[in-house]
């Protein structure tokens, strides 16, 4: 059976769906508990327009947004060690404490990391307006997150068959959540494969093989032995290591 304007629908449809496809661009669909917004003039503030209190006080664990209202101007929300003279205050991966990353004219993001936090007074800025964007979260109810943390371990023991696969048997465990682990195999200074972008559920553990690089396998060509290390990385957890003599 033929449906009256068969014929011209299916276009239609493809049409309606580049048409689509091209002009709606969604508005990005973030939601938190607690919502920093940042707005023209270069100035934070909680909701209740310029001039509001820059204090924002959290239950700990709970989802936290930037949502830069400012039509014109990139703003962020990150970690700082204080207000007065505000700069970056890392945490133990070496990055940001807490970061929305840059957040464009018009967009809302997560400010990825508050749910570790502890309970306490913790101060922000923006980078990119360090002297007028500053302001600070009073976290409480003692509910964080648990932060990640990950244990690694070499698997192998015989360097001949790492070298003649040019692959490294290797597991990480995750005591709690953890995404985005990056395990890093090494020789010395020298990098031999990396694996990027595992995520693992607390009390998980993961066998994999790293792959050696050309370089990787390399550098462990006709050696009798070698002491390999390997590193682990998690985004707001501290780094993990693990070292064995292979022969
Ligand atoms: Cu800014």
């Amino acid at each position: 059976m033929r449906l009256p304007g068969g014929r011209t629908g299916l276009p239609a449809l493809i049409a309606a769906c580049v048409v689509a496809g091209v002009a709606a661009v969604p508005a990005q669909a973030v939601s938190g508990n607690v919502e920093v917004e940042a707005a023209a003039g270069d100035v934070f503030q909680n909701g209740d327009g310029p001039g509001g209190a820059t204090d924002f006080n959290l239950v700990s664990g709970s989802t936290t947004i930037i949502d830069n209202i400012d039509p014109d101007t990139t703003h962020n929300v990150t970690a700082a060690k204080d207000t007065a003279f505000p700069v970056t205050l890392n945490g133990t991966d070496g990055k940001p404490l807490f970061s929305s990353g840059d957040v464009f004219p018009n967009n809302a993001a997560p400010i990825q990391g508050i749910q570790y936090l502890a309970d306490g007074e913790h101060h922000f800025y923006c980078t990119i307006h360090p002297s007028s964007m500053q302001g600070t979260f009073q976290i409480s109810g003692n509910d964080a997150v648990a932060r990640p943390k990950i244990t690694v371990a070499i698997k192998a023991s015989k360097l001949g068959k790492v070298a003649g696969k040019g692959k490294l048997p290797v597991s990480v465990h995750a005591v709690t959540q953890s995404n985005g682990v990056t395990l890093t195999a090494k020789l010395g200074k020298k990098t031999l494969g990396s694996v990027k972008g595992l995520n693992l559920s607390a009390g998980s553990t993961r066998k994999l093989s790293v792959k050696l690089t050309g370089a990787g396998k390399s550098a462990l060509k006709n050696k009798s032995k070698a002491t390999v290390k390997l590193l682990g990385s998690v985004r707001f957890g501290s780094p993990a290591s693990a070292s064995k003599k292979l022969g």
